[in-house]
């Protein structure tokens, strides 16, 4: 069975450009997963402690992979890129989350879907949105669309 999954893919450390390059001509290589679409790459502030600033961007494709086996993958696929283990929000050579797998939901200690902070990030709404503005979040229950409208009211005020 195919489901349609979206990555959040970033990069602070080394060459950025080059590192999600690499990842994607990882993921395309990959019997198993289908490149639908990607966002363009946004050079973003960095959330949390100051570092160097991000590329962000996020792809839409479709997998033969279970949840737990597609997080493996990604978690291979920044290894292969020499990410080593990272302070939780420090810099980074490739990071690469599973932000929605179809419409599952699910809380476990490896794996929490959609990706909790999906609806908080800039970084991500943003080119979820270039790609898929209608997408409706399973547990908000909102598009991209408004979830991004939403976060750029509430920062006004
Ligand atoms: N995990 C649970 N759910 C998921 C999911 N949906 N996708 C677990 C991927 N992983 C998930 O992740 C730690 C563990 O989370 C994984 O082993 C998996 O079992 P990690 O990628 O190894 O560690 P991390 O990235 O340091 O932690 P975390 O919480 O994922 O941090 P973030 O959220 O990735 O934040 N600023 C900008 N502008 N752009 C960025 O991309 N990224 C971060 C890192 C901070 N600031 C940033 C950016
Ligand atoms: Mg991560």
């Amino acid at each position: 069975m195919e489901v349609i999954s979206y990555i959040g893919i970033g990069s602070n450390l080394g060459n950025r450009k080059k590192n999600i390059e690499k990842a994607i001509v990882f993921l395309k290589a990959d019997k198993k997963i289908k490149l639908l679409k990607k966002s363009r790459i946004y050079e973003t502030e960095p959330l949390g402690p100051p570092q160097r600033k991000f590329l962000n961007g996020v792809l839409k494709i479709e997998t033969k992979y279970s949840p737990f086996e597609l997080l493996r993958r990604l978690k291979e696929i920044e290894l292969l890129l020499g990410r080593k283990g990272s302070p939780r929000w420090g810099p980074r050579t490739i990071d690469l989350d599973i932000l929605f797998y179809g419409r599952l939901v699910l809380k476990t200690k490896k794996l929490t879907l959609p990706h909790p902070q999906v609806s908080e990030r800039l970084f991500v709404l943003k080119p979820l949105c270039e790609i898929s503005p209608y997408l409706k979040h399973p547990v908000i229950k909102k598009s991209i669309k408004t979830i991004l409208k939403n976060y750029e009211t509430n920062k006004k005020n």
